[in-house]
C-alpha cells in the first residue's frame, strides 16, 4: 500500500494559494470566493450531510447508476484485461465507486486507484476504509488540484488511466470553465485511456432548487462555514449573523447559483487588509451547473472527445458519460 505523504513544503504552498485566491475573489465585482475551498473538515461533514438529505437526489442517482450497472459501467470502461490506474477527481468519501472498486477486485483485475482530493482529511478517512475492506486494493492518495495530481498521477506510471469525475462535480465549473477543462484533459490523455463524467441533467425547476435551498439551512452552513475557515485560517473577522445565504436556478441557462448576501454595511479584515461591503452587496459562492444531452455532446465535441458510452439512473435525472480521445 503506498500513500503519498503530504510534504511541510506543499502545506505551505496550499495555504498561500487559498490566501491569494480569497484575497483576490474579494476584489472582483461581484466578489467571489471559490466553492472548492468548502471542503476543509467541517465542511467535509456538512456535504455528508447534505447527501442525507432527501431532496438532495444527485448522490442517490448516481448510487443507482454504480449499485445496478456495474457490469455495464465496467465492459465501457475496462475493455480487456490489461492493468490500468483507476484515477478519480474529486474522490471524497467514494460512496459510489466502491461499488466498482468491489466488482475489480472480485473478478482479480489489476489496477491502482488514486483518489486525488483536495481535503487531505476526507483522503486520510478513504485511505482508512478502503484498506480495512479491501486489504489488498492498492491505492495512491493525491491530495491536491485536479491537473496538478493528475500530473503526478501520469509521472507516477505509465498505465492505461481510467478516470473519473462523478456526481457533477464537473457543474462546480461555469461552461468556460469545464471546457478549458476538458481542453486540458484531452491534451493530457492518449486514445486508449477512457473518462468518465457525471452530469446532473435539467429536470423541474423546483427539484432542482430544492436540493439547494434546504430550510435546515445545511446549504446555508455549508457555505458560511468558507468564511468561518477565512476567519480561522487566514485571520479574518467576518461575523457570520450578517451574511446570508441565497440560492438560484435558472432553468433557461441551467445554472443553479449560490451567495451570501451582506445584511449591513460592514467592513470586514483579514489579516492587515480590509474589505468593505455594501449593504445587500452579494459574494458569489457557488455554481453547480445542469446539463441537457445536447449541451454534453457539444462539450465533448469542442474539445475533442467522442462519447461511447452514457448510463442513466432509472428516473433519468443523471447520467454517466464515457469518453475517449
Ligand atoms: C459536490 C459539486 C456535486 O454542486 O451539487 C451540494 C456541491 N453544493 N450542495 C453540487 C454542493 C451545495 C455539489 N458537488
Amino acid at each position: 500500500m503506498n500513500v503519498q505523504l503530504d510534504p511541510q513544503s506543499k502545506t505551505e504552498k496550499n495555504a498561500d494559494h487559498f490566501r491569494s485566491d480569497i484575497l483576490n475573489g474579494l476584489k472582483n465585482t461581484p466578489k467571489k470566493l471559490s466553492s472548492k475551498y468548502f471542503y476543509d473538515k467541517i465542511g467535509d461533514h456538512l456535504f455528508q450531510q447534505i447527501m442525507d438529505m432527501p431532496s438532495y437526489y444527485l448522490t442517490r442517482c448516481e448510487l443507482d447508476i454504480f449499485k445496478n450497472k456495474t457490469d455495464e459501467l465496467i465492459d465501457l470502461l475496462i475493455p480487456g484485461n490489461e492493468s490500468f490506474d483507476l484515477i478519480e477527481l474529486g474522490a471524497g468519501d467514494a460512496m459510489k465507486s466502491t461499488y466498482l472498486l468491489e466488482k475489480l477486485i472480485s473478478k482479480g483485475v489489476n489496477f491502482t486507484y488514486m483518489p486525488i482530493d483536495i481535503s487531505g482529511n476526507i483522503l486520510s478517512i478513504l485511505h482508512k476504509k478502503l484498506s480495512s475492506q479491501f486489504p489488498e486494493i492498492k491505492i495512491t492518495c493525491l491530495e491536491g488540484d485536479y491537473f496538478e495530481m493528475l500530473q503526478k498521477a501520469a509521472s507516477l506510471s505509465d498505465r492505461r488511466k481510467v478516470v473519473l469525475f462523478l456526481g457533477s462535480n464537473i457543474g462546480n465549473m461555469t461552461p468556460e470553465e469545464a471546457e478549458d477543462f476538458c481542453l486540458h484533459l484531452n491534451k493530457n490523455l492518449s486514445q486508449k485511456d477512457r473518462v468518465l463524467i457525471g452530469f446532473d441533467l435539467k429536470k423541474n425547476p423546483h427539484i432542482i432548487l430544492n436540493a439547494y435551498n434546504d430550510k435546515e439551512g445545511i446549504t446555508a452552513s455549508f457555505n458560511l462555514n468558507l468564511l468561518t475557515r477565512i476567519n480561522n485560517e487566514l485571520g479574518g473577522n467576518f461575523d457570520l449573523k450578517q451574511f446570508q445565504h441565497y440560492q438560484t436556478y435558472d432553468p433557461v441557462t441551467g445554472a443553479c447559483r449560490s451567495f451570501l448576501i451582506s445584511l449591513i454595511r460592514q467592513d470586514v479584515t483579514i489579516d492587515n487588509t480590509r474589505i468593505s461591503f455594501e449593504e445587500n452587496e452579494l459574494i458569489d459562492m457557488e455554481i453547480s451547473q445542469k446539463f441537457s444531452s445536447e449541451k454534453i455532446r457539444e462539450l465533448a465535441k469542442k474539445t475533442g472527445f467522442t462519447i461511447t458510452g452514457e448510463i442513466n439512473d432509472s428516473k433519468k435525472w443523471f447520467v454517466d458519460t464515457i469518453w475517449q480521445v
